[in-house]
């Protein structure tokens, strides 16, 4: 992909999301771009205008001309081959770093940190007469199941590399995963 045009990016940001890495990226890559907010609804879920973007209505969302792009992994994908000019195209070392945290931001580390805030979560939803059993259930459930599982992600990203020392590209994602992400609740671990 070459980057003749210039850009004309829409970012659409959703509060205590995922969308936070993006904004991160698109600082990084020093290109401009429209910043739209948007803010959770009371049961924190994306607002309707969301939906009208993506049939999932989930941030992050970004539009660049005729593009409409989602999936914070391919956003970072799409934006660092079409505007970063070289700056975060991993080194050959990295290659294998970069295409490993690529998809498993998303594909291993999110779905586990997702129970957790949900496991979480649940009590507060409940009956009041049900919530200390809830309560008590859900916490053993995250005690046995969860939190062994978040402590092996804790030492994988703690890791310089799953490979090799990975560099730009490879580095940013690794910052990236290891920044918690950011989807909700902050501080998980
Ligand atoms: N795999 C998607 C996940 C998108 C996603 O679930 N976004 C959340 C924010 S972190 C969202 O929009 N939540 C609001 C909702 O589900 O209503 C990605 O990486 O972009």
């Amino acid at each position: 992909m070459s980057h003749k045009q210039q850009p004309q990016i829409t970012f659409h940001h959703l509060n205590d999301s995922r969308s936070q890495r993006i904004l991160w990226l698109l600082e990084e890559l020093e290109v401009p771009y429209e910043l739209k907010k948007y803010d959770r609804g009371p049961k924190f879920r994306s607002p309707p205008e969301l939906e009208r973007l993506t049939p999932l209505g989930k941030a992050p969302v970004l539009t660049d001309g005729d593009i409409t792009l989602s999936e914070s992994g391919a956003i970072v994908v799409y934006l660092i081959k079409r505007y970063g000019s070289g700056r975060f195209d991993p080194t050959e070392a990295g290659e294998v770093d970069d295409i490993y945290f690529t998809h498993y931001a998303e594909g291993s580390l999110m779905p586990i940190l997702t129970q957790s805030i949900i496991y979480a979560a649940i009590s507060s939803m409940a009956p009041w007469f049900l919530r200390p059993l809830l309560k008590w259930i859900f916490r053993q459930v995250l005690k046995e199941m969860v939190d062994p599982e978040l402590a092996k992600h804790k030492s994988l990203v703690s890791q310089p590399s799953v490979t090799v020392i990975p560099q730009s590209k490879g580095d940013f994602l690794n910052r990236i995963s290891r920044s918690k992400a950011s989807c909700g609740r902050q501080g998980v671990w």
